[in-house]
């Protein structure tokens, strides 16, 4: 699976990352919970160094809680915070504000001892494609549609947005690029559609769901698609579910295109259950 970004395009979006860092207290990193390895940028640790750090794991909704748990714990250090978050509810974002607060605590206390009475936090928004950042942004925005415009002595043509929670956040999220260095983490990319389809074999990606699923989640397979076995062989499943569904052409023929666009769809939205592709 030969999938890459243009380095130009990285090369600029990292320059503009790191301006935007010396603009902020802190950053809220999201990632998609079904795969909270697969869908972090290789280099986030270098790119934002010992800045406190907020990772959401976000689409929370879509997973397996007691592994959700296990990567919060797993991700969690002293100046990183993991929450479980859902951008389409808003479920578990009003945590943002205790966890900033508890980060930035040592720099709030100096700020008070030197007189300060009103501290405004600034935060950005980074993530990679599709894990929900602009969702995020327009939630924490809801009721808050007043943009502050540019203040001057803290930047030029930057539109910071107030949110309810007394936190300034950068309007644009800056579009972090994942690593595709080894097929499992193009794959779970792919699978929770971070990568486009239009750039993928659809039969071939459905072919692999059914063969992680029959791995890890059998009996979530069976159940959604009324199959009385999982068959040695992933393709047998994928028969199977096939036929179940329908997706036969003339002749008894397996449509495979048919199938695999059902599959990948029931499975991004949550309709084969709750899912995580990924443990720590
Ligand atoms: N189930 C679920 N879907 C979400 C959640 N947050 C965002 N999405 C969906 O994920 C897709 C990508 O979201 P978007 O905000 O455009 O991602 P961006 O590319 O990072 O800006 C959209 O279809 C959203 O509706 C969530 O918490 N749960
Ligand atoms: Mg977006």
């Amino acid at each position: 699976m030969a999938i890459n970004w243009f380095p130009g395009h990285m090369k600029k979006t990292q320059r503009e990352i790191k301006e935007n860092l010396k603009l902020v207290d802190a950053v809220i990193e999201i990632r998609d919970a079904r795969i909270p390895r697969s869908s972090a940028n290789p280099d986030i640790d270098k790119l934002v160094g010992d800045k406190p750090r907020i990772i959401l794991l976000n689409k929370s909704d879509l997973t397996e809680k007691s592994v959700t748990k296990q990567w919060i714990k797993h991700l969690s250090s002293e100046n990183v915070k993991v929450l479980e978050v859902n951008c389409l509810t808003g479920s578990g974002l009003n945590a943002i504000k205790p966890a900033i607060l508890e980060l930035l605590k040592e720099k709030h206390d100096r700020l008070k001892a030197k007189g300060l009475v009103k501290i405004i936090t600034r935060v950005m928004v980074v993530g990679v494609p599709n894990c929900g950042k602009s969702t995020f942004i327009n939630k924490m925005a809801k009721n808050n549609i007043a943009k502050t415009g540019d203040r001057a002595g803290v930047t030029k043509n930057k539109q910071w947005i107030k949110t309810p929670l007394g936190v300034e956040m950068l309007d644009t999220p800056g579009v972090l690029w994942p690593k595709f260095e080894d097929e499992e983490t193009a794959l779970n990319l792919a699978f929770t559609g971070a990568i486009k389809d239009e750039v993928m074999d659809s039969e071939e990606l459905a072919y692999k769901l059914v063969e992680r699923l029959q791995t890890y989640y059998p009996e979530k397979l069976k159940e959604r698609y009324k199959i009385d076995e999982i068959f040695e062989n992933p393709l047998d499943t994928l028969d199977a579910i096939a036929r179940k569904r329908g997706c036969l052409m003339k002749g008894n023929e397996i449509d495979y295109m048919r199938i695999a666009v059902i599959l990948l769809d029931e499975f991004r939205g949550g309709k084969i259950g709750n899912i995580t592709l990924e443990r720590p």
